[in-house]
């Protein structure tokens, strides 16, 4: 396959752009329609702060070397979750974030949650799921937590993440399947600040994982490979491999998805956003907005970890 740019071999084939690109052109191609999809949502502006949450994956570190080579102001903030076991998971994503940053001379926050909970996130999860399920309730919690406190103590109007077409698909896709108003209503490549929190943007959201993957390892971006290990086995995962099944007969499935919610979403489909917007209220223990009458779901998990009178606060 030719590079529709320049005649050279393709290096990629991307079917539902009927586009093959050879290796400088999807270079330049990417960032330069991640710049038209962030002006295309009203994202953010030159003048805005905005905080890129970094996990080690490709994703996330390719965003902010993009929003670096846009000319964007993009600091990265590294939660470091302590799931460990095996693979090292944590130790090797925040050794490979602080080298990325490190060789850009680029500006890096890190989070520790178990200086701020008392608790590594599996330690967490033993604690208030007592071995339900997966830690990825309690871990989205304490991510979402901490990424909106950081934001706001240190003046950060956005923040970014490095969900994927094939992320977002797979969360519409479960939404879809039981119709859940509020989530489908809140879903999107934006989603506005309201007091106390900031403003949540995808700049990559209408790229393939392996759109991303390509350019990650065209960049020499070095990533770590595996994925946390409690991903494994997830609804997601699962939601992800259907879609995939459906990607391989009809190339272009997951786009088309995708745009169509989004025209959906944008002509009034399902519901005004006041509607079903619960009234939210500063949490007496952070500050930060809930929708519960006392302590946000954080400050609870919290006094959770200070009543089991083992450790750390
Ligand atoms: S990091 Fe956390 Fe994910 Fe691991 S524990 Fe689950 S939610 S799978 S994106
Ligand atoms: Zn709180």
């Amino acid at each position: 396959m030719k590079c529709r740019k320049c005649g050279g071999k393709a290096v990629i084939n991307m079917p539902q752009h009927h586009l093959g690109l050879c290796k400088d052109d999807y270079l330049a191609w990417l960032p330069e329609q991640t710049g038209r999809f962030i002006e295309k949502y009203a994202m953010f502006g030159r003048e805005e702060k905005v905080l890129v949450a970094v996990s080690g994956g490709k994703d996330s570190l390719a965003l902010w070397e993009i929003l670096h080579r846009l000319g964007y102001q993009a600091d990265g903030l590294y939660l470091c979750l302590g799931i460990d076991g095996g693979i090292a998971y944590s130790s090797e994503s925040q050794r490979l974030t602080e080298q990325f940053a490190a060789a850009r001379g680029l500006q890096l926050h890190i989070v520790n949650v178990e200086a701020e909970t008392g608790r590594t996130i599996p330690e967490l999860a033993r604690l208030s799921l007592r071995g339900r399920s997966k830690p990825c309730s309690v871990c989205g919690l304490v991510k979402r937590h901490e990424m909106n406190r950081v934001a706001r103590d240190l003046g950060y109007n956005v923040l970014a993440t490095g969900h994927n077409l094939d992320d977002e698909a797979a969360v519409l896709f479960g939404n879809t399947l039981t119709w859940s108003r509020e989530y489908l209503l809140r879903q999107g490549p934006v989603l506005p600040a309201i007091p106390g929190l900031a403003r949540k943007v995808k700049p990559l959201c209408r790229f393939y994982e392996r759109e991303m993957a390509a350019y990650a390892l065209l960049r020499g971006i070095e990533y770590i490979y595996e994925e946390c290990p409690h991903a494994l086995g997830s609804t997601s995962t699962y939601y992800k491999e259907v879609l995939n099944r459906m990607e391989h007969e009809r190339p272009g499935v997951k786009l088309r998805f995708y745009l169509a919610f989004l025209d959906a979403h944008k002509s009034g489909l399902f519901a005004r956003q006041e509607d079903v917007q619960p009234s939210l209220n500063p949490c007496p223990g952070c500050g930060q907005p809930t929708s519960a009458p006392g302590l946000c779901s954080f400050c609870r998990l919290k006094e959770k970890v200070r009543s089991s009178g083992e450790a750390g606060l």
